[in-house]
């Protein structure tokens, strides 16, 4: 099957097509992509990641990048997808990524949040958290980005079940968080860039949520986000802020990118895709494309600068 070439990258898709676009990619380069099993979800789905790497001589060091940890932000997977399909596409012709993927892996996970991302295409659009069941099965979804060990539930996250900032009945109480992060744990040492992708709002933002305290390199952070939102916007003349969660956006403790930049990964980055609140989460497939391109030209900058540290 041709599936890297014949797939719609710019419509959403539903779960079931990413299981089988996952194997099918897979298949058709086997040289360079594997899926791996990473744990099950709450409604016992497995979760795959997709690691893309080239065999080679170099200690190569990690990248991990996951889409969709809040089910309603469909444009985080479409885009996890069209970086997949990039890098495949392109590594044999393109030196740049060719150079990459002689030094660097690429861990991709594209739909952190399987059962909230199935809710929202049969139930509930705008459905952000897990499923998991509270309060004898009349309270549903922890917020997985409240439910990382980075001090968590000391702010802008909640302890009711109703709430859409619900923190969960403890530090990664969840099935989903507790397999990413246990996985990431066990690689900290090569990971040297942290992705995590949500929408809306078009900001690049880096540690801390928790804390108004910066991290030790957080004069670099900026400097890298800097220039991947100029990459960014070159692209087709689409604005971005830089910045940390709490200067520029709101406090929240328990996010994976804090707890990614607490254990040591040097790089730790959420991305905030379009747009700024005209469609919000429900972001036509018309601006797929376009928000994939733009964002890719962002994140090949990070690895630039990722790359020669
Ligand atoms: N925004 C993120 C959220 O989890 C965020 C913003 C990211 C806050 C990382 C803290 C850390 O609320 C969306 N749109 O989900
Ligand atoms: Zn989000």
């Amino acid at each position: 099957s041709r599936s890297l070439e014949t797939y719609s990258y710019d419509r959403y898709h539903p779960m079931e097509e990413i299981y089988q676009w996952m194997s099918q990619i897979s298949k058709q380069y086997t040289e360079v992509v594997t899926q791996n099993f990473l744990g099950m979800t709450y409604e016992a789905r497995p979760m795959y990641y997709l690691k893309i790497s080239l065999p080679s001589n170099n200690p190569k060091k990690i990248i991990w990048m996951d889409c969709g940890i809040h089910s309603r932000e469909w444009i985080a997977p479409a885009f996890c997808q069209w970086f997949v399909k990039e890098v495949l596409q392109n590594y044999k012709d393109n030196s740049k990524i060719r150079r990459f993927l002689m030094n660097l892996d690429f861990y991709v996970l594209p739909v952190l949040n399987i059962d909230g991302y199935i809710y929202s295409w049969t139930t509930d659009r705008l459905w952000r958290k897990s499923r998991s069941s509270h309060n004898n099965g009349t309270c549903f979804g922890t917020d997985l980005n409240r439910n990382f060990n980075a001090s968590w539930c000391s702010i802008g996250a909640s302890k009711n079940c109703t709430d859409l900032t619900f923190c969960g009945t403890g530090p990664v109480s969840e099935p989903e968080t507790k397999a990413v992060s246990s996985f990431i744990e066990s690689k900290k040492e090569d990971i040297v860039c942290y992705l995590t992708m949500h929408s809306y709002g078009q900001l690049i933002l880096l540690p801390y949520g928790y804390t108004k305290n910066k991290t030790s390199n957080y004069e670099e952070l900026i400097q890298v986000g800097q220039k991947a939102a100029n990459a960014l916007k070159a692209k087709h003349g689409t604005n971005y802020k830089v910045g940390s969660s709490t200067d520029i956006l709101y406090a929240s403790s328990g996010s994976s990118r804090d707890w990614a930049r607490d254990i040591g990964i040097p790089f730790s980055y959420t991305f905030e895709l379009r747009d700024n609140g005209t469609h919000g989460f429900l972001l036509p497939e018309a601006q797929i494309q376009a928000t994939c391109e733009e964002t890719m030209a962002a994140v090949l900058s990070v690895l630039d600068d990722v790359y020669e540290k």
